[in-house]
This record gives C-alpha cells, structure tokens and sequence, in this order.
C-alpha cells in the first residue's frame, strides 16, 4: 500500500470509530485529500451528530458603528471617523431597527462593529439596553472578544465584570468573530494590533464561565497554510475540551475587495467546501458546522449541507461586513427561500433560535413565535 492510501485508511478507521484526528492528519487531509473524500468523511459525522436536520435562524444584523481603531488588513467595514463612509446609529436608529426585526419575526439580532475611540463603555452598554428594552424577547447575540477586551481596557475591569454588565443590560450570548487566524506569525501580518490570539480565548474562558454560549470563526484564504488551520482548529478543540461553551463553527472566507488584501484572490468553492468538511473532522467536540450562505453564497452553502454542515445561518437582512468586502449575495433569504435551497439539498430544514432550540410558529401568523425543546434531544 503507498503512503497515501495507508494514511486516509487510518483516517477512516478513526472517523468511523469516532477518534480523535491529530495535527498531521489534518495536515493531511487539507493538503493532500481530494474533495469529495475528505467530503464523504465529514458527512458521516455530521450525519451521526444531526442526522439529516439542517438549522436556520430568522436574525437581523447591527453594525452600530464602522468607525474603528484598528487597520486589520482584511476588512474593507471599518472607516476613519472624519471618513465620508463613517457612521455611527443613535437610539432612535437602533430601535427602528428593533421593530423591524420584530415585524419579520425575528428571534435574534447579531451586533458587531468597529472600536469607535470616541465612545465610552456606557455607549456599547446602551446599544444592548435600547434592543432589550425595546423588545425583550430578541435574543441579543453581540460582541467579538476585540470588542469585550477594548471594553475591559477602557474600564480597567475584568472580563467578568464586563459581562455582568452586558448581561445585565440584555446580551444573550457572543458571536465567533475575531479569531481570524491563531497563528501568531500570519496574525501579525494581518491584523496586527488587535486582540491576541490568547486573549481571544481568555475571552471566551470567562464567557464559558459565566454560562454564556458562543461561537467560533477562522478566517481562510488570505496568507495562511493548511498547518495554521489546522493549528487554528486544534486551539478551538483544545478550549472546548476545557471550557464547553462554543456551539457552532464557522469559517469564513476572505473575501478581498476594498481590502488591503486586495491583492489576493477570493478562495474558490473547492477551498469553501474543504474548510467546511475540514471544520466538521477536526472538531469532534462542536455540535455544529455553519455554512454561512452570506459569505459562501447560496450555491456553496447549500452543497455543504453534505460536506459537513448542518447550519446555513439565516434570514440575516443588513448585513456590511462582507457586502462591503464585495459580496455579491442577497441582503436577505425570506424563510420560503431558506426551505427551498434546504429541501433541494436533501434535508430538513428546521428553524432554531440562537441556543439551538426549535422555533414554533403559527401559520396563520408567522411573525409570531414560541420556543420549543432543545433540538439536540430530536436528533
Ligand atoms: O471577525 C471581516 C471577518 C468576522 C472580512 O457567530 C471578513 O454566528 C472575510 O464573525 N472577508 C465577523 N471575512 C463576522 C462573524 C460572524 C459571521 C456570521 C455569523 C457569526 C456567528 C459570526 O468577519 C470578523 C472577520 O473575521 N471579516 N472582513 C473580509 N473582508
Ligand atoms: Fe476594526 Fe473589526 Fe475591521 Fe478589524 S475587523 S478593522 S477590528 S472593524
């Protein structure tokens, strides 16, 4: 037998029996693995944790402000404050935001934004506190760990405290944002300034320890190689066996217009569908694998519901980060199209809120909602 059939029979004997993939294996299958082997392997597995469910949400975007601090070379969102392009919500914006949510029928809102250095910490907290007084039921997914750090530096408090704060004012849970890439070499060549890897996970430590569920991105296709990614996902594994609180994987693809990067490439659907497949191998302890269609496109994402993923995100209207970055998909999915493009790929599309469990709604009146089960207990 050559080298390379030893090799992916080994990997299969483990994928089969449920073990744990080691750095060289991802290496391995990364570097040398065809698609739709690695691809057949990681739908097994994503089959064993969620049978043939694929998740959707009804969210809504928030960018409170593009104003930001930081110069990290991949984004093509963040503005200077003097810039044409810099903008920054009032309340009265935010809560017109709010009822739009809730005329949609949203159950949750996703709120990310640059590092405006002229607000204070009691702005942020007031970002969550209008969404929440204005309709408590949305649940507020918000803030990268760069955001929790910058809040905790400009308080001289920990994280905890930042947290309760947060907590206090209505945030549900954190987004995966942030991560881009481990490896301190390629981060400092990316994004130089901000947030540490190590502080992205002392972030999500505390989070976890508080009972605050999260998510973890990585972001591919810029200057980094298969051993940085896998590298990447062995740290994401390494802190879930410690701290239990990720729920979804994401990864995300670069995408370079109006970016320093511009230079570069955008990752083509093979890459999108290997790190997918990659994702779903190495992180035998994340439940889900999310392919985010906003960034994938519908196409992409609709074929990685069979190549380890079982989330595709959701509604998601007023999205900037990546139409900025020269995005070409949709401003938003209604459901109907969700189910299509669910249904069409050979799954069960069911809806969930941001703590994976199912959303019930009337059809007579499909904006309004009510919380079900937790869906780990139907699969
Ligand atoms: O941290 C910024 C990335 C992230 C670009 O938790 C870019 O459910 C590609 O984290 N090309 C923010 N990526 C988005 C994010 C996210 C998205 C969807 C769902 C969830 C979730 C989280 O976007 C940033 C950065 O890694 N990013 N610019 C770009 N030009
Ligand atoms: Fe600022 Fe975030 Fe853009 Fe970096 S990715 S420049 S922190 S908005």
């Amino acid at each position: 037998m050559s080298d390379y059939t030893t090799q992916i029979s080994e990997i299969e004997a483990k994928v089969e029996g449920g073990e744990r993939l080691s750095f060289d294996d991802g290496v391995f299958l990364d570097e040398q693995v065809d698609l739709l082997t690695i691809g057949r392997l990681a739908n097994t597995v994503r089959e064993r944790k969620n049978g043939n469910f694929a998740f959707y949400n009804t969210n809504i975007h928030l960018n409170p402000t593009n104003v930001c601090i930081y110069r990290c070379k991949f984004c093509a969102f963040r503005s200077d404050l003097k810039a044409e392009k810099a903008y920054t919500f009032d309340d009265a914006m935010i809560r017109e935001r709010v009822h739009e949510a809730k005329s949609k029928g949203a159950t949750e809102i996703h709120v990310v934004g640059g590092l405006h250095h002229q607000k204070k910490f009691d702005w942020y907290l007031d970002v969550v506190r209008v969404i929440h007084e204005t309709w408590p039921e949305l649940h507020i997914k918000a803030w990268t760990p760069v955001e929790i750090h910058w809040f905790s530096h400009m308080t001289k408090k920990p994280y905890e405290w930042v947290f309760e704060q947060m907590i206090e004012a209505g945030l549900g849970s954190m987004p995966g944002g942030g991560a881009e890439i481990f490896d301190e070499e390629v981060r400092s060549q990316i994004c130089e300034h901000k947030a540490d890897s190590s502080t992205w996970f002392d972030v999500h430590d505390a989070a976890h320890k508080l009972g605050i569920k999260t998510n973890a991105t990585m972001l591919y296709g810029h200057l980094e190689s298969a051993r940085h990614r896998v590298d990447h996902l062995i740290r994401l594994r390494e802190q879930q066996d410690k701290s239990g609180g990720f729920q979804t994987y994401i990864p995300l693809a670069f995408h370079p217009e109006n970016s320093k990067l511009d230079h570069l490439n955008k990752p083509t659907g093979l890459m999108d569908l290997k790190q997918i497949a990659l994702g779903r191998l190495m992180l035998d302890n994340f439940d889900h694998v999310k392919a985010y269609w906003i960034m994938l496109g519908e196409k992409i994402a609709q074929t990685a519901l069979s190549f380890g993923a079982d989330d595709i995100d959701g509604t998601v209207v007023h999205e900037l980060i990546y139409h900025d970055a020269g995005a070409k998909t949709p401003e938003g999915l209604t459901v109907e199209q969700l189910h299509g493009l669910i249904r069409e790929a050979g799954r069960e599309p069911v809806e969930r809120d941001t703590l994976y469990r199912q959303v019930l709604r009337e059809k007579e009146s499909p904006a309004q909602w009510r919380i079900g089960s937790p869906i780990a207990s139907a699969v």
